[in-house]
């Protein structure tokens, strides 16, 4: 801004000064009495402050503390409404008017009330899921995947069912009377091709035709004919009878071992039984079952045969009828699960012995090496020399297809005893001594019959007598 401005500013209010001097002049008043109001009330103050000052030096000062009422010193200097700063100073304030203050109970009250509705209803419409969510699944049973699971848990190893009384043995009837269709087909037509002859080369090739026939196999008829040959070139029909008896004789007597596997020193024993599917697996268990039980022993059974319908069932009436306990799963489930649970359920109840049966479609159903080394493997797991006794049940009626069943099954599996079954049906019992030649393998039972009783201990000398009887 320049000297020579400056007058023309001063001018310049001086004229807006005169213009509106009126206004100038009514604002000041109103300023002037504005503060002379203020003071007034400061005044009003103070001696309202002296006034409380004085009354409570009188009156009793730990009631306002305890009441919590506002202390004096803390009473506003400046009230704007008069009633209200009156109240704040008074010395005596009653107790009854402090729950009286509106201000907080609302606040209890409502305030929590919009959130806490929504929140309870909220978590009343969790809960039910928490707990569905929260609900264990059902076992499955291992299956023994047991052996996964096992897992095959052996969770699932029933209690022991109330022992039922095993039913009575009915009385014996002769080995020959059951070995008599296979007595005719052999003994019998050799009758009639000896009948008043001699050993000559005629007679040799109806000897041969006949041994042929008679479901021995090719080695072994050879091998008899051989030892007529040998032993009888020339003699007579009797002659040529006691060496094959003989012959036969010797052949069998080559496997005729105990009855079965010596017992372990301690523990069950364990007997896994194998065959194709009808050969009299369960049957034979179930005679087994009942024969061990009359000795005074403990039995127990495995019907590790999930792939036959009704399967296990037939197992469980085979164990009421010798009183004995049986381990079962699921249709379709892991028969080595089965044979893990049955072995665990035997040591656990001192069972002498357990009995472990199969499905006899278990070669179609997965490769029989692959599935019958897990076996023995869960078997050992609890018992290393389990299983002690590897029965392979074998249907005389197949005749020479008996003997392809113990090829197949022998390469398989360690078997430690042969079952001939269903002898007391068949002509073609020959076929134990085509078996008993070319595999060696002891026989322990033969099966003639369908009852309890009709499983038979194999002896040699008793068997081929039986078959040579003249009837
Ligand atoms: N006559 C006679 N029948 C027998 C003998 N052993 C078993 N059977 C019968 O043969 C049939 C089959 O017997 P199972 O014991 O079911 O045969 P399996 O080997 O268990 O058969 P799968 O379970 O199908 O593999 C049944 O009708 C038995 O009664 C026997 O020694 N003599
Ligand atoms: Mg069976």
């Amino acid at each position: 801004m320049t000297e020579s401005a400056l007058p023309e500013i001063v001018e310049a209010v001086l004229v807006w000064l005169t213009a509106n001097a009126s206004l100038v002049l009514a604002a000041g008043s109103a300023s002037l009495a504005l503060i002379l109001l203020w003071v007034d009330h400061r005044q009003l103050a103070r001696e309202l402050e002296a006034e409380a000052t004085s009354s409570l030096a009188a009156s009793d000062a730990p009631t306002q503390q305890t009441q919590g009422a506002a202390p004096a010193a803390l009473v506003p200097e400046v009230y704007e409404d008069d009633e209200l700063a009156a109240a704040a100073a008074a010395p005596s304030i009653e107790p009854e008017s402090i729950p009286a203050v509106p201000v907080p109970e609302p606040l209890v009250e409502v305030a929590p009330a919009p959130e806490s509705a929504p929140v309870a209803e909220a978590a009343a419409s969790i809960q039910p899921e928490l707990e569905v969510v929260a609900e264990p699944e059902p076992i499955a049973e291992p299956e023994p995947e047991a052996i996964a699971a096992p897992g095959p848990e052996p969770e699932r190893a029933p209690e022991p069912a109330p022992t039922p009384e095993p039913e009575p043995v009915a009385p014996r009837v002769g080995l020959r009377e059951r070995l008599a269709k296979t007595s005719q087909n052999l003994i019998g037509r050799l009758g009639g091709v000896l009948s008043g002859r001699t050993v000559d080369a005629e007679l040799l090739d109806d000897l041969e035709m006949l041994l042929f026939t008679a479901d021995l196999g090719v080695a072994t008829a050879e091998s008899l004919l051989d030892s007529v040959k040998k032993k009888a070139a020339g003699a007579d029909a009797q002659r040529v009878r006691e060496v094959l008896h003989e012959a036969i004789y010797e052949k069998l007597q080559r496997v005729e071992g105990p009855e079965s596997e010596p017992f372990p020193a301690s523990g069950p024993k364990v007997i896994l039984v194998l065959g194709v599917n009808g050969s009299g697996k369960t049957t034979t268990i179930g005679k087994l079952a009942a024969q061990y039980t009359r000795e005074g022993k403990k039995v127990i059974l495995g019907a590790g045969d999930t792939f036959r319908a009704a399967a296990s069932e037939q197992l469980q009436v085979w164990g009421e009828r010798s009183g004995c306990e049986v381990i079962a799963g699921k249709p379709g489930g892991d028969p080595a699960a089965i044979a893990f649970d049955t072995v665990k359920a035997a040591i656990a109840r001192e069972a002498d012995v357990c009995i472990i049966d199969t499905a006899g479609r278990l070669q179609t159903k997965k490769p029989l090496m692959e599935e019958l080394a897990k076996i023995n493997r869960v078997l050992s797991r609890d018992i290393e020399d389990a299983p002690h006794e590897c029965l392979l049940v074998l249907d005389s009626n197949t005749g020479q297809n008996a003997i392809s069943q113990a090829q197949l099954f022998t390469e398989v599996a360690k078997v430690t005893g042969l079952v001939l079954t269903k002898l007391d049906g068949t002509a073609k019992g020959g076929v134990i001594v085509g078996l008993a030649d070319e595999f060696g393998i002891p026989v322990r039972y033969v099966g003639v019959g369908e009852g309890i009783e009709d499983l038979r201990p194999f002896h040699a000398r008793e068997f081929v007598d039986a078959l040579f009887e003249e009837g």
